[in-house]
């Protein structure tokens, strides 16, 4: 048995190991990483529900998925939870106390932790992210939760994986005017004003219903370290995921995801090998440049007619 098959073995079997390292190789772009995705076809993979959350440093995230986690174990369910690290200097500090604040699930194998970086890996990132995912969903987790700091078009696209989004903010904490700008509040089915305590809460949750109450989304208040308000926000989401499941919405959206996951794939793959031929090119690409284009890509397909083997990573949700 080679070690693929051992990790695969692994993944099925809930070993806290196997699940570390076969995230790595995705995440390395290791040359096995095919391989390994390709043995990764949970029968499941729609049965559990992917759970993006979002929103601006500091707003509660982190607190808040430590008492989801809390109140899906109590239910005996398995948690698997993907942190995007946004990997700046500033937020090095917040990332390490994302990792004390799990560490009360720390000893729980049945809640599953891992962290990934942005940096450098805009790209592949989504991609990898989405590995994750499923791998945690392969070792029996249900649901997988996201947590990203919802700026920049990489963390949009990740939460794009989710099938239910909720975006965390906070009286005080970031700023909600450019989370609104950033489109980030267009893909939130449920918004959470944390720290509902505070002084602004109010009026925070006042402006966000009036901007929200056209569209079929909820506002709710949540006092997240005193857990209070979580109990409801998961019926919401229970709610939010047996409607869409009903509905269709959940398979659309997922299918939705994964052509959008197939298309990035065929552009990534296109973009490599038009850069291997543009430099291969003869003369110094005079001419009209979209004739060229044509011509790169008429060439591409008649060698792909000779070519029946491609290396193909396979990420579908
Ligand atoms: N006052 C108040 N503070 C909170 C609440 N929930 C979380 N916090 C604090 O807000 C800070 C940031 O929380 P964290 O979960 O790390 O936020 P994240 O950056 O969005 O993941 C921490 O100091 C938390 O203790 C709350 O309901 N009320
Ligand atoms: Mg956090």
């Amino acid at each position: 048995m080679n070690d693929i098959d051992e990790i695969v073995k692994g993944i099925y079997l809930k070993e806290p190991r196997a699940i570390g390292r076969a995230i790595s190789i995705i995440e390395d772009g290791d040359q096995r990483a095919g391989a390994l995705l390709k043995q990764i076809n949970a029968k499941n993979i729609q049965e559990s529900t992917i759970l993006g959350i979002t929103g601006p440093i500091g707003t509660g995230k982190s607190t808040i998925i430590n008492q989801l986690i809390a109140h899906y174990r109590k239910q005996g369910n398995r948690v698997g939870i993907v942190a995007i690290d946004p990997s700046s200097p500033v937020s090095g500090g917040a990332f390490l106390g994302d990792r004390i604040r799990m560490m009360r699930h720390a000893m729980d194998k049945d809640v599953v932790v891992r962290s990934m970086a942005t940096r450098g890996k805009q790209g592949g990132l989504c991609a990898a992210a989405a590995a994750a995912v499923r791998i945690m969903i392969c070792s029996g987790c249900d649901p997988v939760i996201i947590e990203t700091v919802g700026v920049g078009q990489a963390e949009i696209d990740v939460v794009r994986l989710a099938d239910i989004t909720i975006l965390v903010l906070a009286p005080g904490v970031g700023d909600e005017i450019q989370m609104m700008k950033a489109g980030i509040i267009e893909i939130a089915d449920i918004v959470v004003v944390n720290k509902a305590e505070c002084p602004g809460a109010d009026s925070l949750f006042m402006e966000l219903e009036n901007v929200l109450h056209q569209r079929n989304c909820t506002v709710c208040r949540v006092i997240a370290r005193e857990a209070y308000g979580i109990e409801k926000l998961a019926v919401f989401i229970g709610v939010i995921d047996k409607e869409r499941r009903k509905s269709g919405q959940f398979t659309n959206k997922r299918k939705q995801t994964r052509e959008t996951e197939i298309i990035d794939y065929a552009i990534e793959m296109m973009r490599d090998e038009l850069r291997r031929r543009l430099k291969e090119y003869p003369g110094n690409y005079t001419g009209d440049p979209r004739t060229i284009a044509r011509k790169l890509i008429d060439d591409i397909c008649i060698a792909e007619l000779d070519t029946s083997k491609r290396n193909c990573p396979e990420v579908f949700l």
